[in-house]
């Protein structure tokens, strides 16, 4: 019999077209040479590794599921196995490329004019242009049919006003995807850095996503000209139509933080002897490792599955909530059993456990809270919305 790939039991690498393969495995190449040496460091000194846009770029990670403006045009499981592997490195690495790609090239590729797509989206696969999204508010960003920021015409402009909170990539952007609330419904409209009246605070003491830039969104009467209103969408479907993007990304990519941390548990039980023995000789330590090995098949499973229903365009949200919960959960918990499993050893960031653990805290919740999600699916089965 062969031995089995400890991190693909299923062996759901022959699912795969040699195409998706070829991808993955280019991504693969490009972490562990590139971006591994440098996380650490990163996300100690709680900063992003700037550095590596241009290769991201190069390799045609941003917006690669759009066709067209310099776009690689990839298919959904090719993106989802991209996120994989960026997070198998750090979910701030994956967070940069979700927001650039799926909330910010995304909402301009398909609710923006001509003149949009051909202003921003060639610059923003170069990695030439950063967007961020703005979304949430401070009153709850779990209720963003709430929200306050309010923009009004003036002539043949607009004057936004209000605030965004927990915006990544908000000090980083060039442009910012921003949702207001109009006499005529939401609507999204991009603000340009240096527009009067627009700022943005970086969130200093972050404890989660340390490799990733998070900052509040100031606007006082930002004037915004007619031509960066995004014309084909009004209604919070706008956003939310994003979301499902970015979510069906992130069912991805905390697979790679699992195997990430059940790799380096493998490795460190094996090695290290207590009681005359190889930790993982033991049953207690078997039995949480083969339970990972589990979550993580049923993840993979989960994410492949709602990529081809993605590609044969039958995805539902509901789908997505399912998926973004269940493979959140799971690598949430695998991380923090790992974190434990390494003892002490696993309290500094020379291991990995502790990064990805504190980083799925804010996995778990953004891009909609477990509970959010949770309600998705209550919601799908009874009918009743319980929000
Ligand atoms: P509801 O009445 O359900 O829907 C309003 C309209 O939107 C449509 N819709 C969707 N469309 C596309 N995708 C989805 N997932 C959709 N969900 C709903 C819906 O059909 C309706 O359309 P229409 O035409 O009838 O008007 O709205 P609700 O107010 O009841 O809200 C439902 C709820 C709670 C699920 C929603 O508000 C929600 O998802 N809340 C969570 C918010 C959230 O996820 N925010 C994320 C902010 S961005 C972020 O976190 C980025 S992190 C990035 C990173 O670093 O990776
Ligand atoms: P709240 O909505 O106040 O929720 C607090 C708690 O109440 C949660 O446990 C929630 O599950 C629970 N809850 C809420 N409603 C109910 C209910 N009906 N029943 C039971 N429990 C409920 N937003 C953006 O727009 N753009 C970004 O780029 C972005 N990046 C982010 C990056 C980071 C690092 C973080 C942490 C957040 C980011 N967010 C971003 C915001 C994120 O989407 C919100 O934090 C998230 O939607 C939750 O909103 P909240 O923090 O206001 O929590």
């Amino acid at each position: 019999m062969a031995s089995l790939n400890p991190y693909d039991l299923y062996d759901l690498n022959s699912l795969l077209s040699e195409e998706e393969r070829m991808i993955r495995d280019s991504v693969a190449r490009f972490v562990d040479e590139r971006a591994m040496p440098v996380i650490a460091e990163h996300f100690d000194n709680a900063t992003f590794p700037m550095d590596l846009i241009p290769e991201l770029a190069d390799l045609g990670l941003l917006g690669s599921s759009l066709q067209g403006y310099g776009c690689a045009g990839l298919n959904a499981v090719s993106y989802g196995l991209i996120c994989q592997e960026l997070e198998r490195c750090d979910s701030g690495l994956r967070s940069f490329v979700s927001v650039q790609s799926s909330l910010c090239m995304y909402p301009i590729y398909a609710y923006g004019s001509d003149e949009q797509k051909d202003r921003w989206l060639p610059s923003m696969a170069k990695g030439e242009t950063i967007g961020c999204f703005g979304l949430t508010e401070s009153q709850g960003g779990s209720d963003p049919g709430n929200l306050k920021t309010y923009a009004r015409r003036d002539g043949g402009d607009w004057l936004v006003n209000g605030s965004k909170m927990w915006i990544t990539n908000g000090n980083l952007a060039d442009i910012a995807i921003v949702w207001a609330r109009t006499e005529e419904g939401i609507m999204g409209f991009v603000l340009e850095k240096g527009m009067p009246g627009f700022e943005a605070r970086r969130i200093k003491s972050k404890m989660s996503l340390r490799a990733s830039v998070t900052s509040e969104l100031y606007f006082d009467n930002v004037r915004v000209p007619e031509a960066n209103r995004l014309p084909n969408v009004v209604g919070l479907k706008g956003p939310l139509g994003c979301l499902t993007q970015a979510r069906y990304g992130i069912t991805w990519g905390p697979i790679g933080a699992a195997i990430a941390c059940l790799d380096e548990v493998l490795r460190y039980t094996s090695d290290r002897v207590l009681f005359d023995r190889p930790l993982a000789a033991n049953q207690a330590i078997q039995i949480r490792l083969a339970d990972m090995a589990r979550r993580i098949t049923a993840a993979q499973l989960i994410s492949l599955h709602l990529g081809r229903l993605k590609e044969a365009g039958k995805m539902q949200p509901a789908q997505v909530s399912l998926a973004k919960w269940n493979n959140v959960r799971m690598a949430l918990d695998i991380a923090r059993d790992c974190r434990d499993m390494l003892g002490g050893a696993g309290i500094t960031t020379e291991h990995q456990a502790i990064r990805h653990m504190l980083n799925l805290e804010s996995v778990i919740t953004y891009e909609g809270t477990e509970t959010v999600h949770q309600l998705v699916i209550g919601r799908e089965l009874t009918g009743i919305n319980a929000f």
